[in-house]
């Protein structure tokens, strides 16, 4: 198991690390799992797929960057002042991804589908185009279930793809086949390359949009609970979907498309937080995350502190009851 640089200089029985706290083998969801109660068992799948990515490749290397950061922090979020030691960490390992994109999304959909039905699943992408098929899985795993979207992103990633050419801007776009926009959110968009037919199109979708601008003008509370309030409340489930590029490129350089004036880590963190313990169920996905791109390892840390508190805040709500 790999281990994150501080577990080779603390010695103290009182801290766990994350390294040392997976469950069980990989692609093991049945074998001999313990009875657990529901929300407790988190569901780690990597997705190494970048065939998709509109300018630079390299996302596929994403996953292993984001564990290997992850392994490294303990088992407490400090910031947040939550134990994550109710949370069980198991990881499913890759999902199988060739470059036949049409059947490697399908093979995605199809695996998502038959995750078991307890477990929160955390999808450690790849490119952005992989939550088309999560949301069409997630959709079959619980038909009976509502599904509410919040996405983090520089993007709209709402045009209309044209064949031969799919990447990774088009799939808010292409999920609307079956998925209804009227409780989605996205937070963060700012990239300088839309026309406001993109913005009025999404908002006649229903899709709750806020610029960095909208956010730091309204308050990032407030602007949490409107997205809650718009998302969660409303629905059964929530899907949070980060795109690493709603972060400001001093947080995330390592990502296809840097994003100068994008949003502060802590904002979003406590964003996800706070989504997170808002929910019955949630699931989450973090894509975008170049390593090949990456400055000293900062976008994989970056990544792996919304991840902590996401978990942070799926633990909260466990301790709420
Ligand atoms: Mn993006």
């Amino acid at each position: 198991m790999a281990a994150g640089m501080n577990t080779r200089v603390v010695e103290d029985s009182t801290v766990r690390w994350i390294g040392g706290a997976w469950e069980n083998p990989e692609n093991n969801l049945e074998g001999n799992r313990p009875a657990t109660d529901p929300g407790t068992e988190l569901l780690f799948l990597e997705i190494p797929f970048d065939h998709a990515v509109s300018h630079r490749p390299g996302t596929r290397f994403g996953p292993a960057a984001i564990l290997r950061a992850l392994d490294g922090f303990s088992l407490y979020c400090t910031d947040k002042r939550v134990d994550l030691a109710p949370l069980r960490l198991r990881r499913f390992g890759e999902v199988d991804v060739s470059n036949d994109i049409h059947a490697t999304y399908r093979h995605i959909a199809d695996t998502v589908a038959g995750l078991p039905s307890d477990d929160t699943p955390v999808f450690l992408g790849g490119d952005h185009s992989i939550t088309d098929p999560i949301l069409r899985g997630l959709l079959r795993r619980h038909p009976d279930r509502k599904l509410g979207l919040i996405v983090f992103d520089a993007h709209f990633d709402s045009r209309v793809p044209v064949p031969g050419k799919e990447h990774s801007g088009h799939w808010m776009h292409t999920v609307a086949e079956v998925f209804d926009h009227r409780h989605s959110v996205q937070l963060g968009v700012d990239a300088p390359i839309y026309s406001h037919t993109y913005m009025e199109r999404a908002e006649a979708a229903g899709i709750m949009v806020r610029t960095p601008w909208d956010i730091r003008r309204a308050g990032l509370a407030g602007t949490v609970e409107e997205a809650i309030r718009h998302a969660v409340e409303p629905t059964d489930e929530v899907h949070i979907s980060i795109d690493i590029d709603c972060l400001s490129a001093g947080f995330a350089p390592g990502t296809s498309v840097p994003n100068a004036a994008g949003l502060m880590l802590w904002d979003v963190a406590d964003a996800v937080f706070e989504i997170a313990r808002s929910a019955d169920h949630a699931s989450l996905d973090i894509v975008e995350v170049s390593p090949p791109l990456d400055a000293g390892g900062i976008t994989a840390q970056s990544a792996a502190h919304l991840v902590m508190n996401f978990l942070a805040g799926r633990a909260a709500r466990l301790r709420q009851g």
